[in-house]
């Protein structure tokens, strides 16, 4: 088998264990931050990448409204965007005695889909295992699931166990985002949003509106006491790129400086900041775009 790489999302009741799963399955590796331009209509929530496959894990819009606006998937509904996902992964959780309405609800809607369904039913830790089976019984009759696996979100076995079998329905592929990228949605957004805005200040007008940020690499760096942002900004004609940098660079430095002043600021941590223009002739709505995002 060669490089598996493709998206996965975790639904579930508020508190079953979706956010210690995702901290568990992203482990250590929390400094670095990063994600697509595209990435705004969804929120990428962990990327994990080991020398075999990459999963990004994300949050759908439906499910978490989306905060940004760049184009048409934005308006999709939840059930659609997951349906476009490689697998989705349910979580309940062990101490339930009977499936209740909220799970009943979800239900219904994956069953609508055609994406493979995982059901964790997490929190084990407080259950016996006889408890379990009537639940696990319960559970497998009322909709076809690829598995059923108790779990619990605090055990480490779990990561390599959920990994393992959410890897199983990752398309063979390449990786969509560099090795060592893990994410934090937060502090990217508000560079992103950061270095957008100063263009939309700086910049001419028909320019910014089909300008695009990606932050590509968000690194601590606890030596130095400083974070390194770096960020690619997509224009739509190579002549929009021209404005962007400038005569001398000089638009793209004043873009970066005013940028940095305010991310420091905001983070409040020294920041080294490198920035690139490139032209990606109609990212928002090119298929590849979407077909790298997991859509196509
Ligand atoms: P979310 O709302 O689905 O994201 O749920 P959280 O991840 O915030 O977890 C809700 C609560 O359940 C927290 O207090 C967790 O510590 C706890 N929790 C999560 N997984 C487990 C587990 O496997 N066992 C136990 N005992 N508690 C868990
Ligand atoms: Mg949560
Ligand atoms: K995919």
């Amino acid at each position: 088998m060669g490089f598996r790489s493709g998206f996965a999302t975790i639904i579930g009741r508020p508190n079953v264990g979706k956010s210690t799963l995702l901290n568990l399955l992203t482990g250590e590796k929390i400094s670095i931050i990063s994600s697509k331009p595209q990435t705004t209509r969804n929120t990428i929530k962990a990327i994990i990448t080991t020398d075999e496959y990459q999963v990004v894990f994300i949050d759908t819009p439906g499910l978490h409204r989306p905060r940004n606006k760049l184009g048409d998937y934005m308006q999709k509904s939840a059930i659609s965007t997951l349906d476009e996902v490689d697998v989705i992964l349910y979580m309940v959780e062990a101490t339930d005695k009977t499936i209740g309405p909220g799970d009943r609800e979800i239900i219904e809607m994956l069953k609508k889909l055609s994406t493979p369904v995982i059901l964790l039913i997490n929190k084990i830790d407080l259950v016996s295992k006889p408890a379990l089976l009537p639940l696990i019984d319960e559970y497998s009759k009322e909709m076809n699931f690829e598995h059923i696996i108790p779990v619990s979100a605090l055990d480490i076995e779990t990561k390599e166990l959920v990994l393992r079998e959410t890897v199983k329905y990752l398309p063979e592929g390449p990786a969509y985002y560099p090795a060592d990228m893990v994410t934090d949605q937060q502090e990217r957004f508000l560079v992103q949003e950061l270095i957008r805005e100063k263009i939309l200040h700086l910049v001419s007008d028909e320019v910014p509106h089909g300008v695009g940020v990606e932050v590509i690499l968000f690194k601590e760096i606890p030596e130095k006491e400083l974070i390194e942002i770096h960020a690619n900004i997509y224009c739509e004609k190579e002549s929009h790129k021209g404005i962007v940098i400038g005569k001398n660079g000089e638009m793209l430095k004043k873009i970066g400086t005013l940028a940095r002043q305010d991310a420091e600021r905001l983070l409040g941590s020294k920041i080294f900041l490198k920035l690139w223009v490139k032209t990606k002739e109609d990212w928002r709505n090119s298929d590849y775009v979407l077909r790298e995002l997991g859509y196509k």
